[in-house]
C-alpha cells in the first residue's frame, strides 16, 4: 500500500526533527564528554602537582630534584664531552674562544634543630609559615637559570651555576646562610633559626645525580658536626663517613652477639670511684665513702679497645645509644641487685643518660616500672645528665625530672660549668649533684681565678644542699688546692680511672677508713 503525499511529507519532517533531537543529543553528550576531560586533565595536573610540589611551601620537591638534577647533569658531561674533542689551547682558534665549560654547585641546607623544637612548641601553622618564608628567602637569592627545591621538611636542596670563581660561589652561599638565619619575627616574637649547608661542585665531585647529592650530604653533616655555616665537600670526608658507617655496622653486630651470649660480649661497664674524703686531721684524711661513676668499654675482638669518645656520639647521632643505654642500665640494676645484704650495697652507681635517652619515654618509663619492682634500688641508683638534654625543652625537662625524683631517682648534674649554665634554673631541678667539670680543675693549683670559681661553686652547692664532686682530679697538688676551697669528694685518675668489678671491690676494701698515700697537709 502506498503512502499519500501527505503522509510521504510528515514522515519526512519526523525523520528529521528526529535526526536533529539525535543530533542535539549527540553534542550535548559531546560536551558532557569534553567537560569530564577537561575535569580529568586538571585533575591529572593536580595531582602532578601534588606529586612534584612541596605542600608546606609550594616549591618543588626531591623527586622533582632527581628527575631535573639528573637530566642537567647528563646534558653538563655531554657538553664537557664535546668540549675535549673542540681544538685545544694550541690550536689555532685557541681555548679562550670556547665557551666556559658549566659549573654546577649542588647545596643542601638543613635547618638546625631549632626548628625541631618550633615543630613541638608551635602550632603547625607557624612552623610551616616559617618553612615557607625560608623558601621565598632562599628563592631571593637564587638566579634565573639555578633552582631551588624544598626536599624534606627541614632540607632545601639549591642548583647554583652563575659564578665566575670559588670566591663569587662563596659569596652567594654567604647571601643564602644570612638569609636563613635571618630571626622570623611574628606577634613580637623573634624566632632564630640556623642551618648548614653542604655544597658539591661538578665535576670535581661528581658527575650524576647521587655521586653529587651523597657529596653534598657528607658535607652538610660534617658542616652539622664541625659546627659550620658550610662547608665543600673533600674527599677525606667521604673515608670519615664510611668509617662512621663501619663503626656502627660493628657497634650493631656487638649489640646482637651480646643479647645472644655472655661469652660473645664485647661491652662490659666499668666502675670509676667516686670518693668523699674526710677533713684533713694530724696531717691524714681518710676516704669515708666510696661510690662510683659507671663507664662503658667496648672490646672488639680484632680492634682492641675502642674509646668511648669514638663510638659514644655516634651511638647518639644514630639513635643506637638507646639500645646501648638499655643494656647499661640492666647490667648496672643487675649488679646493684648482686650487691644486696653485702657491704657493697652502701655503693651509689652513677650512669651517664645522654640527651637521646633522656628525651625518650620508653627508657624513662623502664626507669619507673624497673623502680616499682624494685623499691630497694631507691635512693642507689644516680642519673647524670648534662645541661644540654634539659635545654631542649626545658619545662618538660623539669616535670619529667620532678616525676622520676619522686619515684626515688636521683640526679647530677655533669660537667657543671662547661656549658651556659643558667643559675636560675639550678633552683628549680630536682638535683642532688653538681659535679664540677674538670676544665675548672687542672689548673687549680697554681690559678686563683679558678680557685675563686671553686670556692663560689662550694658555696652555691652549700646553699642548694647539693653535693658537689670535682672531676678529673689527677695530681696532689689540686687536691690539695680543692680541699682549702672545702670540696669533699672527688673523681679523677688521682684515685683511680674506671676499673672491672674485681678491682673496683679491691679499691673499696683497701681504701676505705685507711690513711690516704700522699696525703695533702
Ligand atoms: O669513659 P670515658 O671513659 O672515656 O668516656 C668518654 C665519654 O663517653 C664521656 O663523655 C662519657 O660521659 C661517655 N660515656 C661513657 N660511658 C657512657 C655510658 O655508659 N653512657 C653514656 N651515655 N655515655 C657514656
Ligand atoms: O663527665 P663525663 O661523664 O664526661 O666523665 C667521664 C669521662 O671522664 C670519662 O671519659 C673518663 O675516663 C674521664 N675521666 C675520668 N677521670 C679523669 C681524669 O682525671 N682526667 C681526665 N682527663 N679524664 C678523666
Ligand atoms: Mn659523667
Amino acid at each position: 500500500m502506498k503512502n499519500t503525499p501527505a503522509e510521504t511529507a510528515n514522515q519526512k519532517s519526523a525523520s528529521a526533527s528526529s535526526l536533529e533531537a539525535h543530533i542535539k543529543w549527540l553534542r550535548s553528550k559531546n560536551q558532557a564528554l569534553s567537560r569530564e576531560l577537561e575535569q580529568q586533565k586538571f585533575k591529572t595536573s593536580m595531582l602532578e602537582q601534588k606529586l612534584f610540589i612541596h605542600y608546606k611551601s609550594g616549591l618543588p620537591n626531591h623527586q622533582c630534584l632527581d628527575r631535573d638534577i639528573q637530566a642537567l647533569l647528563c646534558q653538563a658531561v655531554k657538553e664537557r664531552q664535546d668540549h675535549s674533542k673542540l681544538p685545544t689551547e694550541n690550536s689555532p682558534i685557541g681555548f679562550s674562544a670556547m665557551p666556559k665549560c658549566r659549573k654546577i654547585a649542588v647545596l643542601i641546607v638543613r635547618l638546625d634543630n631549632k626548628y625541631d623544637m618550633v615543630v613541638k612548641t608551635l602550632k603547625t601553622a607557624i612552623s610551616e609559615w616559617v618553612l615557607y618564608q625560608i623558601g621565598v628567602r632562599i628563592g631571593e637569592c637564587v638566579q634565573p637559570g639555578e633552582r631551588l627545591y624544598h626536599t624534606k621538611d627541614d632540607e632545601y636542596v639549591v642548583i647554583l651555576s652563575n659564578f665566575a670563581s670559588p670566591s663569587h660561589l662563596k659569596g652567594r652561599l654567604s647571601t643564602i646562610y644570612d638569609a636563613v638565619i635571618k630571626p622570623h619575627i611574628f606577634s613580637g616574637h623573634h624566632l632564630h633559626l640556623g642551618c648548614n649547608i653542604g655544597v658539591s661542585l661538578f665535576p670535581q665531585h661528581g658527575q650524576n645525580k647521587s655521586a653529587m647529592l651523597h657529596s653534598a650530604d657528607i658535607a652538610m653533616s660534617q658542616a652539622v658536626l664541625h659546627r659550620k655555616p658550610w662547608l665543600f665537600f673533600e674527599d677525606t670526608m667521604r673515608n670519615s663517613a664510611v668509617e662512621k658507617m663501619e663503626l656502627q655496622s660493628h657497634i650493631i653486630k656487638a649489640l646482637e652477639l651480646q643479647s645472644s651470649w655472655e661469652a660473645n660480649e664485647q661491652f662490659s661497664i666499668f666502675y670509676q670511684p667516686q670518693v668523699q674524703i674526710g677533713p684533713v686531721v694530724n696531717g691524714v684524711s681518710r676516704i669515708h665513702h666510696v661510690d662510683a661513676e659507671v663507664l662503658i668499654r667496648w672490646k672488639h675482638p680484632q680492634k682492641g679497645m675502642i674509646a668511648p669518645d669514638k663510638f659514644i656520639p655516634l651511638a647518639e647521632e644514630t639513635g643506637l645509644i638507646l639500645p646501648i643505654g638499655n643494656w647499661i642500665m640492666f647490667k648496672a640494676i643487675e649488679q646493684l641487685e648482686n650487691w644486696e645484704g653485702s657491704p657493697m650495697e652502701h655503693v651509689t652507681l652513677s650512669i651517664n643518660i645522654s640527651p637521646r635517652q633522656f628525651a625518650d619515654q620508653q627508657l624513662m618509663d623502664n626507669l619507673v616500672a624497673m623502680l616499682h619492682r624494685k623499691p630497694s634500688l631507691k635512693n642507689r641508683l644516680k642519673l647524670e645528665i648534662t645541661e644540654t638534654s634539659l635545654m631542649d625543652d626545658p619545662e618538660k625537662s623539669i616535670q619529667r625530672l620532678r616525676y622520676l625524683n619522686k619515684m626515688g631517682l636521683r640526679f647530677a648534674l655533669d660537667d657543671f660549668g662547661k656549658g651556659y649554665s643558667s643559675l636560675n634554673y639550678l633552683t628549680e631541678l630536682p638535683l642532688h649533684t653538681l659535679k664540677l667539670d674538670r676544665a675548672f680543675i687542672s689548673n687549680v693549683h697554681e690559678n686563683p681565678a679558678d680557685q675563686a670559681i671553686v670556692r663560689a661553686v662550694v658555696f652555691l652547692a652549700k646553699r642548694l644542699k647539693l653535693k658537689l664532686i670535682c672531676e678529673g682530679i689527677e695530681t696532689s697538688s689540686q687536691l690539695q688546692m680543692l680541699q682549702k676551697q672545702g670540696c669533699r669528694c672527688f673523681q679523677g685518675y688521682y684515685f683511680s680511672k674506671a676499673l672491672s668489678l674485681g678491682d673496683f671491690t679491691r679499691f673499696i676494701q683497701q681504701t676505705t677508713e685507711r690513711p690516704m698515700v700522699g696525703t695533702p697537709q
